[in-house]
């Protein structure tokens, strides 16, 4: 398999997250893409021209991260990260949805700030993190019903959090969210998520 991934990308950390969770990474062949670079052939692979992209074995391409993650599932014999029926799927899945939607939110916004100050949507930006904060406060009120264990919903709020902590360091979202601080701060423990730890260039 190959991957296509960039190095800051929290999509992409999703999916290399859940390649250790299921003893899957030393297989894959990793290929930074610069999405950014007018010149970059990522859509030979994903015509979107977003990572992640992932190249399977058999030549099939799949891209978005829950569902990259959904077939990588697929490959392996250990307990699933989707859980295959009853309530802990869906839990596992709107916490995936709810992880996600953090995720292309502060995504956008790194990409807002990128275009010339003049040219910035202030009210844009206010919306993409007062939806960030709610969604948050809204976890933090659940937390009772997060797992401990790696899930493809629980993989994508460590992500999200983490992404979180690397792009908005001001931000301090622990200060009034004690309780998912907790929950962050045994989860990103694992190995999936120490092996992934992103770095700003
Ligand atoms: N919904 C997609 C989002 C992927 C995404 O936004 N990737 C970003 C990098 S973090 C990207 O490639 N952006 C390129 C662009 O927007 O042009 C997923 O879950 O994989």
């Amino acid at each position: 398999m190959k991957l296509r991934y960039s190095p800051t990308s929290p999509f992409v950390r999703k999916v290399t997250v859940t390649l250790h969770e299921i003893g899957l990474i030393e297989g894959v062949e990793m290929i930074v893409t610069n999405v950014s670079d007018p010149a970059s052939d990522i859509a030979k692979d994903n015509p979107v021209g977003k990572v992640p992209a992932l190249i399977a074995d058999d030549g099939a391409v799949y891209m978005e991260s829950a569902m990259i993650c959904e077939y990588l599932d697929s490959l392996h014999d250990g307990p699933k990260l989707i859980p295959a029926e009853g309530p802990a799927r869906w839990r596992a899945l709107r916490l995936q949805a709810l992880c996600d939607g953090i995720l292309d939110s502060a995504v956008g916004r790194i990409q807002e700030t990128k275009r010339p100050e003049e040219k910035q949507w202030d009210g844009l930006h206010k919306r993409r993190r007062t939806g960030i904060e709610r969604t948050l406060d809204l976890l933090e009120s659940e937390v009772g019903d997060l797992d401990d264990e790696a899930n493809a919903g629980t993989i994508a709020l460590g992500c999200a959090l983490g992404y979180h902590e690397l792009r908005f360091p001001d931000e301090a979202w622990r200060g009034n969210r004690p309780k998912l601080a907790a929950w962050y701060e045994k989860f990103a423990a694992r190995p999936s998520m120490r092996a992934t730890e992103p770095k700003l260039p």
